[in-house]
């Protein structure tokens, strides 16, 4: 018999406010803790250990520390690197914590002859367990890797077998992370014993015919606001320890933080005006139980008069506070107001409108360059909106991002080859 754990997605460094920050270093403390409690033979982290590439050096000291006191107790810690462990132009933190020997990245792999990428299995001495996995990449090249991996020989493998990813499966995608990227199951290997999953805030336990275990244990508390809005609306954050025996494995999850230590509201203002609304918003903070307690509250509607910017963040943060909250997140995206938005009009979306504004105006445009004029010229204007509107991916330096807009722009203007 042995057992192990499975976390995921724990964000350290991510959270910049004194309460929140004592609460993430405390709950990676609890975790650990709990496998040393429980006495797992190892422990996989599977994807962002940290926020950032290279974090404030007290998140990475104290970090440093707990993970040192695990290998005292003789526990390994596998991994596979994350999304957000990818430094584009420097090492990260993670490959000096690999130097240093306190944890092990146990991707192993290498183009094969055929076009194939082989990866190799570590074996942990202790359980015999054999472990594969993929590192996560930025602009979608782990894709590829899966895509161009030689599962058959992984399959063939025998043994108990762990595939780690930090991907998305289309298969189990949640319905508030359509637009993630995703690849089908299919690009893994099947007859796993176990798929230890991350990238995907929010815990799943899935199984599909020749994938028997699939799980992501979602963060063990929160990289962003929206997985504490996630918490509040009922998801408990925690970890897995997985108990093998012979042919039996079991799965417990270890529940580390839950929506008890969060309220959550939810204000709809639609049709008042912003001073009205302000004042039921406070009326309305004013019933809610929060002393000690983290509140996420999000206003949304369109309000019939006077500007989004009247309904005072700072003013019912201060209330909130005097009343006992510990933190206060105020999400304010789904606000809008008709008075000071009339161009957006019931059915219009945003593409629509711009597509309006800049046919009432190309006429204006005096060049003699065809690709400019007319009909020809909205659609260069609109393509070259939607490039330079793209925002900056994660862990993507500014430099990688300024170099990446001008190219797309200079494509889109067919000017690549007049500049070079
Ligand atoms: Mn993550």
């Amino acid at each position: 018999m042995f057992k192990f754990a499975h976390l995921a997605d724990i964000h350290l460094g991510a959270n910049h406010h004194p309460v929140l920050e004592a609460l993430e270093t405390q709950l990676f403390m609890d975790a650990m803790d709990k496998c040393i409690e429980a006495n797992v033979d190892f422990i996989l982290i599977c994807g962002d250990l940290f926020h950032i590439g290279i974090p404030d050096m007290t998140v990475v000291k104290r970090c440093a520390q707990k993970l040192n006191e695990i290998q005292q107790h003789g526990i390994p810690i596998y991994v596979i690197f994350g999304s957000h462990d990818y430094n584009p132009n420097t090492d990260s933190i993670v490959n000096v914590l690999e130097s240093a020997g306190l944890i092990h990245n146990i991707v192993q792999g290498k183009a094969l002859d055929n076009g194939k990428i082989g990866l190799k299995f570590v074996v942990d001495p202790k359980t015999g367990v054999k472990l594969v996995g993929i590192n996560a990449r930025k602009g979608g090249v782990d894709r590829m890797y899966y895509e161009r991996l030689d599962r058959e020989r992984l399959q063939n493998e025998a043994g108990f077998k762990i595939f780690c990813l930090h991907i998305g499966l289309s298969e189990f995608k949640p319905p508030h992370m359509a637009a993630m990227d995703t690849i089908p199951i299919s690009y893994l290997p099947k007859e796993f014993d176990y798929y230890a999953g991350g990238h995907i805030h929010q815990r799943i336990e899935e199984k599909l015919p020749g994938y028997d275990r699939v799980v992501f244990p979602g963060p063990i508390f929160a990289g962003y606001p929206r997985d504490l809005e996630q918490t509040a609306k009922g998801e408990i954050r925690g970890f897995y320890i997985v108990s093998v025996n012979d042919q039996d494995v079991f799965l417990n999850f270890v529940e580390l933080f839950s929506p008890q230590a969060i309220v959550y509201c939810e204000i709809d203002v639609s049709g008042q005006n912003a001073t009205t609304a302000l004042s039921r918003i406070e009326a309305q903070l004013q019933q809610l139980e929060v002393t000690n307690k983290i509140v996420v509250l999000k206003i949304r509607g369109e309000l019939a008069g006077g500007k989004t910017s009247e309904i005072k963040t700072w003013q019912l943060k201060n209330s909130l506070s005097a009343n006992g909250a510990v933190f206060v997140d105020i999400n304010k995206h789904g606000l809008s107001s008709r008075e000071f938005d009339a161009k957006k009009r019931a059915g219009e979306d945003i593409p629509t409108i711009e597509m309006n504004l800049l046919r009432e105006n190309i006429g204006a445009v005096t060049v003699s360059i065809k690709q400019l004029q007319g009909e020809h010229g909205v659609k260069t204007a609109q393509t070259l909106l939607n490039v330079l509107r793209v925002d900056v991916k994660a862990n993507e330096s500014k430099r990688d991002y300024v170099t990446r807009m001008i190219d797309e722009a200079l494509t889109t203007l067919k000017l690549r080859e007049v500049l070079s």
